[in-house]
């Protein structure tokens, strides 16, 4: 299936050379590509097998030459993935893109992508079950979503604009206008955090919508770029890295991947589960069980994770 065949050099890869491997801030895929692959394969059955040739070419051809990179850390060794454990996991909706996913007090907002189906909606946490639901305009691709105040505010891919909503009514209050794709975001408690798909991080004053930082992601000077989803949590961003199954945990101050989380066994089982599945997209973080929420597009599971190592602090850098 064409997941399989796009992920396969990163899935197994236990150490982090796969993910600083790209030393072009340039997706492996071509942006154009992103979102609507996969969509096509799983309403398309014919065309999966073909599709798949040319993605895992597409693949091989822009990762493959460029997997032997060495990544040490600060201490002269190599960056080891960080421990979790898996908990309960929770249903989603049939059919969910999802791109966009965060907690918020006993419900889940869920933003979803694809053209024509493309939606905001609100889960009860315990079940999953939809509580609330809004459509986006056909020709609108959902992407992340995050809150604010009172505010939501749900990413589009690439019609430059972000979608605002009332948390309580979800009354659609209007929208603003950014200059790049958009593809995750998240907050720090005052500012914006979105990530374009490129290796930096875009914070923006939710006041003026004006972007009054960018910070260039990297590790060791190597740019770490195709940043997806996101999610702020305990001072670090972290952030899904598109086509594999890590989570970076960044230091928003200076940009350094600090370390990362493998999340291929959660891939894994969700493919096992439903055959058609997209990649590993979706984090939030659930304050009250202190746990990790973790989805991908087209998964029928949110699978609860319990972080066992975070990155030191004192490796946190001024920029
Ligand atoms: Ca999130």
């Amino acid at each position: 299936m064409p997941p399989r065949v796009f992920m396969g050099s990163q899935a197994s890869d236990p150490q982090f050379n796969a993910v600083t491997a790209r030393r072009s801030p340039k997706p492996a895929i071509p942006s154009m590509f992103r979102n609507y692959l996969f969509p096509m394969v799983s309403t398309l059955p014919s065309c999966a097998s073909i599709l798949a040739f040319l993605i895992g070419l597409l693949s091989a051809c822009s990762t493959g030459a460029e997997s032997e990179a060495d990544t040490p850390d600060s201490s002269g060794g190599t960056l080891k993935p960080l421990r979790w454990e898996l908990g309960e996991s929770i249903p989603m909706p049939s059919g969910a893109f999802t791109q966009g996913l965060v907690v918020d007090g006993d419900s889940l907002w869920l933003g979803t992508g694809v053209y024509g189906k493309s939606r905001l909606m609100k889960l009860r946490l315990s079940d999953g079950e939809i509580l609330e639901s809004r459509d986006l305009p056909r020709q609108l691709f959902g992407e992340g979503v995050t809150f604010l105040k009172d505010r939501i505010y749900q990413l589009t891919w690439q019609a430059g604009m972000v979608l605002v909503y009332d948390r309580h009514s979800l009354e659609r209050l209007g929208q603003f206008r950014i200059t790049t794709e958009g593809w995750g975001i998240t907050h720090n408690g005052s500012q914006l955090i979105m990530s374009a798909g490129l290796p930096n991080l875009q914070f923006i004053d939710p006041a003026s919508y004006r972007v009054v930082q960018k910070v260039e992601v990297h590790r060791q000077g190597v740019p770490v770029g195709s940043l997806n989803e996101l999610e702020f949590v305990k001072g670090w961003v972290l952030a899904n890295v598109w086509t594999s199954n890590k989570v970076l945990v960044i230091d928003p101050e200076s940009g350094e991947v600090q370390g990362f989380f493998d999340f291929s066994r959660i891939a894994a089982d969700a493919r096992k589960r439903q055959p058609s599945v997209d990649v590993l997209n979706g984090i939030a973080h659930d304050p009250a069980t202190d746990e990790l929420l973790i989805t991908g597009k087209l998964y029928d599971r949110i699978y609860r994770v319990k972080a066992l190592e975070w990155p030191r602090k004192e490796n946190k850098k001024a920029p």
